[in-house]
């Protein structure tokens, strides 16, 4: 029993049936929930085993950690595999890990995301692609791959680029700012941008989740949610992000961005350009461009691996890793240092061939 009880613990992602709700909990703490194969296998075995089993009508994802919901993939042990030489092991992650977003996104019953704090990259992708994603007031959401040497993935340049939420319409502009930028969604900015669909405050999770498992999500919802205290800071910069990055090129926003007249929106994209690669911020525009007209989310993880297998295969990635995750000093050197430097049509051609 003792050992049993050891094993639960170690267990990275817990899982259970209750009441007709399959419930999935993120359960690495200590890294953040960052997500390994190990776990993607897991969440993907479950979904496929719920999938077919008239018992669950719904699913629920949730973390067991204070800090929040999940802070991407597990890029660092990437990192080492990559610097090894050992590519293919983290191509056969990102290839697990993408083949589950597309699962969520295409699945046949509600999932239900409550985020709880951080939620970036590989969280974007365990819960945004879902039925119901719900935030409390301490969520924050970002794809920060930019800092990283590294493009956004798990099927966000598509879906960002698809969302809808309280602004009424899709924008890849809105997706291309979100991506380039970092930008940290607060709640408010979540739900306006169709990002999260409702706000339950932190502390009736408990209940709400008792409730839901009880009652459903209906009737959950019914009676926590509510609405954010703060407004969306980024509907403020609605009409700058869609004149500026409602281009299919870095050098055409970046032109946009240099006769664009809100001195403080262009002062403040310059601001969230320090540290970020220049060749991901090149390949990124290209990547959610084609992702943006892609058929269906699977079309973009495809374009998502292509570019991320071949940007994770040159030292920008283990510069940027070391930079952000290791040394922790954000001093990354990245090479070309100019975007004129980039090659945007060679990136552009990898998604054609
Ligand atoms: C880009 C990323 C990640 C990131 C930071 C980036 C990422 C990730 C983490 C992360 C953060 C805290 C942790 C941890 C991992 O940070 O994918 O284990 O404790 O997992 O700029 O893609």
């Amino acid at each position: 029993m003792v050992c049993n009880t050891i094993a639960m613990n170690e267990s990275l992602v817990l899982s259970n049936i209750t009441h007709g709700t399959g419930h999935i909990e993120l359960n690495r703490p200590k890294a953040l929930n960052s997500l390994n194969q190990a776990m993607v296998d897991i969440v993907s075995q479950e979904l496929q085993q719920w999938e077919h089993d008239d018992s669950v009508q719904q699913v629920l994802i949730t973390s067991t950690s204070e800090k929040g919901f999940c802070a991407g993939g597990d890029v660092r042990a990437i990192h080492d595999l990559d610097a090894q030489g050992e590519h293919e092991q983290g191509d056969e992650y990102f290839a697990h890990e993408y083949r589950m977003n597309n699962h969520l996104a295409s699945y046949p019953k509600p999932i239900i995301s409550l985020i709880d704090g951080v939620c970036m990259g590989g969280g974007i992708g365990i819960s945004a692609h879902g039925s119901h994603r719900i935030v409390s007031e301490r969520a924050f959401a970002s794809m920060p791959e930019m800092l990283i040497g590294f493009v956004p993935d798990v099927g966000s340049t598509k879906m960002l680029s698809d969302m809808v939420g309280q602004k009424g319409y899709a924008s890849s502009a809105l997706a291309k700012f979100l991506c380039i930028s970092a930008w940290r969604m607060s709640p408010a900015d979540m739900l306006w941008a169709g990002f999260a669909t409702h706000f339950v405050p932190s502390e009736h999770f408990e209940a709400f989740t008792q409730q839901l498992i009880a009652e459903g999500i209906d009737a959950a919802l019914e009676r926590y949610a509510g609405v954010p205290d703060q407004e969306s800071e980024l509907a403020r910069y609605e009409d700058s992000i869609q004149a500026v990055f409602d281009q299919p090129h870095w050098s055409e926003i970046e032109a946009a961005l240099q006769q664009h007249d809100d001195e403080a929106f262009v002062q403040m994209v310059h601001k969230h350009l320090q540290g970020t690669c220049p060749t991901s911020v090149v390949a990124a525009v290209e990547l959610i461009h084609a992702s943006a007209q892609a058929k269906d989310i699977r079309q973009a993880l495809d374009y998502e691996l292509i570019m991320g297998n071949a940007l994770r295969r040159t030292p920008n990635f283990q510069e940027g890793v070391r930079a952000v995750l290791i040394d922790k000093t954000k001093d990354a050197h990245f090479e070309p240092q100019s975007y004129e430097q980039v090659d945007a049509a060679a990136y552009r051609s990898l998604l054609s061939s």
